[in-house]
């Protein structure tokens, strides 16, 4: 059996309930045989892809808080630690009651291939909770949140490890979080990122996943020949990435038709209007089916349904496994062109291997969507050395990185024989600098 075989083989034996880790990893190292079949023995006597699918340390801890009515709950905490390899650990927090140690492992494994793609020092993590923000007040939250950095605080730090936001984790959770951290450590220190502008946040960080994305999928589409103005677009999602997705898509001059959250989806035949969408989400926390109230030619769907509508671009910004195969059937029966993934593994294998042998251009996720972390890396530049830099500054630098990664994972697709397969171009891509860092620091 080869190496890659053996591995994922073990994988599925050793971590028998964690499916979407299970995924990942097979997404990553299927795409990394040509590699590995290069260097199999030297990679075999030093253990490196035991090493690399084994998280160097996984916390598990338990977070009780006490609601407005004075009743107490017990959620379960997570912090992933991954992979150190180029930089300190690097990855956000997902709050959403699906959460399962399954889940946040194979969002830090992707973690480490997207941040070593971002050409910046961040190793791989990921941590989160099954606790469920909708619905709570303010002052639940902050009691979850001040609770949960209770136990956390102990393993982060600006150089160990440097959490950030995800799903249900935004700019409010991010500052209660801070505030215990320095309330318990005494230290003023970048040890989160997507903080708030007043006390050491990042112009741009808000909008640099979906920026990102866009920016991405411009230069892949560019790389083809082919320009983004005039294109359509289905968005999935309404959170913080599909927010600034669908606003620069539409800056790139892209008519975005669809937006969704986990109730339903909306159909706006005259382009989502990004500004009500922010009214809605960003500012009254409240569901899609308000849309229609500022929006009377749309129209809202129970259920899910964003991919069965006729568009170029395909840009999935809600949750993992989102876009199944009969989805990507439908894509390309509707002549789609693209598909780019804003969120974390939202394609099933199955889907992207049938947009790839039907043509579709297809950028996964981990080369994607890592404007996000990337901003969140010079969020801890400008911590480091005390200083703000402009919008200006951010965005410029975020879009020569997202250039950079689009380059970078074509590049390696076509050097090992693949050109055009951007799954396996992303993932060698960001494998080369881990696996030398790796080797170059011995058997740890
Ligand atoms: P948000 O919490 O801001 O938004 C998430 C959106 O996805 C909401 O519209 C939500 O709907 C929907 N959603 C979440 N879970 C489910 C589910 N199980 N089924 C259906 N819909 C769901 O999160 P983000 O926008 O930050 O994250 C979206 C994706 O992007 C995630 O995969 C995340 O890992 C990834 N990502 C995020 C980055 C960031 O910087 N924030 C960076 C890179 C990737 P509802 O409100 O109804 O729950
Ligand atoms: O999946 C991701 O890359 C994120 N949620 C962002 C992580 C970060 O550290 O900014």
């Amino acid at each position: 059996m080869s190496y890659v075989d053996e591995i994922i083989e073990s994988v599925v034996a050793k971590n028998p309930s964690e499916p979407e880790f299970h995924q990942a990893v097979k997404e990553v190292l299927e795409s990394l045989r040509p590699v590995v079949d290069a260097n199999e023995e030297k990679f075999r006597k030093e253990a490196l892809l035991e090493r690399l699918v084994e998280p160097e340390r996984q916390l598990k801890f338990r977070v009780p808080w006490v609601d407005d009515k004075g009743q107490a709950h017990v959620n379960t905490g997570y912090r992933v630690q991954f992979n150190s390899a180029i930089g300190p650990y690097k990855g956000g927090l997902r709050l959403h009651p699906s959460v399962n140690l399954g889940i946040i492992k194979f969002l830090g494994f992707e973690q480490i291939f997207k941040n070593s793609l971002t050409g910046l020092p961040i190793g791989g993590g990921k941590g989160g909770s099954d606790f469920d923000p909708k619905g709570k007040s303010d002052r639940e939250i902050m009691a979850f949140c001040q609770s949960f950095m209770t136990e956390l605080y102990k393993y982060l730090g600006e150089n160990t490890d440097v959490p950030a936001g995800d799903i249900g984790t935004g700019a409010r959770e991010i500052g209660y979080l801070y505030g215990q951290y320095k309330r318990l450590t005494g230290r003023y220190e970048g040890v989160l990122t997507g903080k708030g502008l007043s006390y050491g946040g990042s112009l741009a960080r808000t909008e640099a996943t979906g920026y990102g994305l866009l920016y991405l999928t411009q230069e892949m589409l560019k790389l083809n020949g082919i320009d983004i103005a005039g294109k359509t677009a289905a968005v999935s999602g309404s959170g913080n990435v599909a927010i600034y997705a669908i606003e620069k898509a539409q800056q790139l001059g892209v008519k975005v038709l669809t937006c969704s959250d986990s109730n339903g989806w909306v159909y706006d035949p005259d382009g989502i209007d990004v500004a009500a969408l922010k009214e809605i989400k960003e500012v009254k926390r409240a569901r899609l089916t308000e849309y229609k109230n500022y929006r009377p030619n749309s129209v809202y769907h129970e259920g899910r349904g964003v991919w069965s509508v006729k568009v170029d671009l395909g840009l999935p910004c809600a949750t993992q496994n989102e876009l199944h195969l009969e989805d990507a059937k439908q894509l390309v029966e509707n002549g789609c062109i693209a598909v780019a993934e804003g969120a974390n593994m939202p394609t099933t294998l199955e889907a992207t291997e049938y947009l790839q042998q039907h043509g579709v251009l297809f950028a996964p996720g981990k080369a994607a969507n890592a404007g996000g972390v990337a901003t969140s890396a010079l969020e801890m530049s400008q911590n480091s050395e005390r200083l703000s830099w402009t919008f200006e500054e951010v965005d410029a630098k975020l879009q020569g990185i997202m250039v950079n990664i689009c380059h970078n994972m074509a590049d390696a697709a076509e050097r090992y024989g693949f050109a055009k397969n951007y799954v396996v171009g992303a993932n060698i891509a960001g494998f080369e600098k881990v696996v030398d860092a790796m080797l170059a620091q011995g058997i740890v």
